[in-house]
């Protein structure tokens, strides 16, 4: 099996994905340029439907502005009676708009079977959302945190949600979908043009949105989706599996635990300020999350409970490092006082040389900079001139 990839690889970090750098398509007034081969046909019924509305729109209040002219009034004159009734107006403009209302019915009718129907030769990627990040998984166990597909390929995404409602909305390729806790939903889309790389030759993009307001940080969930060409997605598939089995064993924790702790930094701090989880840096006097695993550790868990009283020889922990992998891969088993238990499970998704990347950083905590990246001065010489790398 190969390694799984437990996050983001090349987003380096949730912030980054809100960068004011646009997508693909230009910003407009209406809709983007559509991106997908069903974008024409939504397109089309989008359309059909706007200029119904202008052509009514006009056409009532320009009659509307007529009679207000028309019939204003002149003089004394009052008028007692007036017409009360026209079989043909009212015939009218009742067939008329069932008619109309019909016709969009059957297309949209017609253009959302197309968008509910995956072709069978899809591409399948899994989708899972939570607060607040997306995971999309490939068929080889890669996985990134920016969506990657091929192009020229029809893509089933199959979604579920971890903890509360959100949506899947990729406004070039006119999908969106919600995403129910419980349930597993899908959205199928194809793009035929590679997103390739602009003229400053950073790579292109279309935006990918949760768009149902899930908690503080629901805009950490825009996320890029990137259009690669078959061969490219390939050799991406295949380096993205890859990646954390490269690194030398003495170089994870500055090489992958930064990558890694992108998915923590949403709930947990460095610089012991107050998160959704508790800092990492020190925040209630027993030092850094490594530090206060310690024998003897008064760091308060479980409703009061001394952390050092679970760990050491002969106590539910031998190691500190068996208490932290507990935490990551069975959060809930204990708590830290006085949090909940929200922090989600990593299983499945932190291989044990990522788990191991995690620890190795915490071991190393002062020679982080507060945002998670490592402070190049504090890079192992050996390294050479990756400092740039692993700072960035
Ligand atoms: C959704 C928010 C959230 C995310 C994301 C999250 N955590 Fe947590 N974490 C928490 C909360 C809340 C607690 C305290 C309750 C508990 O112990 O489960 C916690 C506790 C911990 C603890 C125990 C800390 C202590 O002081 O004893 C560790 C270790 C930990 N998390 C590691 C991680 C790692 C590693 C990641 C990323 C791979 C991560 N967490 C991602 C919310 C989160
Ligand atoms: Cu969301």
């Amino acid at each position: 099996m190969l390694n799984m990839i437990p996050t983001i690889l090349l987003q380096t970090s949730p912030d980054a994905a809100l960068s004011k750098t646009q997508g693909v398509t230009p910003r407009t007034f209406w809709l983007p340029e559509g991106a997908s081969t069903i974008a024409p046909e939504l397109d089309w019924v989008f359309n059909f439907i706007n200029y119904i509305n202008y052509f009514f729109f006009f056409l009532v209040v320009g009659i509307m502005c007529y009679f207000v002219w028309r019939y204003r009034q002149r003089g004394r004159e009052v008028y007692a009676r007036g017409p009360n009734h026209h079989t043909v107006l009212e015939v009218g403009w009742t067939v008329l708009p069932t008619l109309i209302v019909v016709v969009i019915f059957f297309m949209g009718f017609k253009g959302f079977v197309s968008a509910k129907t995956a072709p069978e030769n899809a591409y399948q990627i899994d989708v899972t959302a939570l607060k607040w990040a997306w995971k999309f998984k490939y068929p080889n166990g890669a996985q990134s945190d920016d969506l990657y597909v091929p192009a020229g390929r029809p893509v089933k995404l199959v979604m579920r949600s971890e903890d509360v409602l959100h949506s899947l909305y990729i406004r070039d390729f006119r999908v969106k979908q919600d995403v129910v806790p419980g349930r597993y939903s899908s959205l199928w889309f194809q793009a035929d043009n590679p997103t390739g790389k602009n003229e400053k030759g950073e790579d292109n993009f279309h935006h990918l949105f949760c768009t149902e307001f899930c908690g503080t940080f629901h805009s950490n969930m825009n996320r890029k989706v990137f259009v690669l060409s078959q061969d490219e997605f390939d050799g991406w598939l295949v380096e993205q599996a890859r990646w954390l089995d490269k690194i030398d064993d003495s170089e994870l924790w500055w090489k992958a635990g930064p990558k890694l702790f992108v998915a923590c930094k949403t709930c947990h701090t460095l610089d012991g300020s107050v998160g959704t989880g508790p800092s990492w840096g020190n925040y209630d006097g027993t030092g850094n999350i490594w530090e206060r695993t310690k024998t003897g550790s008064t760091h308060k868990i479980d409703g009061g409970k001394n952390l050092g009283d679970i760990i050491g020889p002969g106590k539910e922990y031998e190691t500190p490092d068996g208490y932290i992998r507990e935490s990551i891969l069975n959060p809930g088993k204990h708590l830290v006082d006085p949090y909940g238990n929200v922090m989600p499970t990593f299983k499945g998704q932190l291989s044990d040389r990522g788990i191991q990347a995690l620890i190795d950083m915490m071991k190393n905590l002062d020679k982080f900079n507060k945002d998670g990246t490592v402070k190049p001065e504090a890079i192992p010489q050996t390294a050479g001139g990756a400092a740039g790398v692993a700072a960035k």
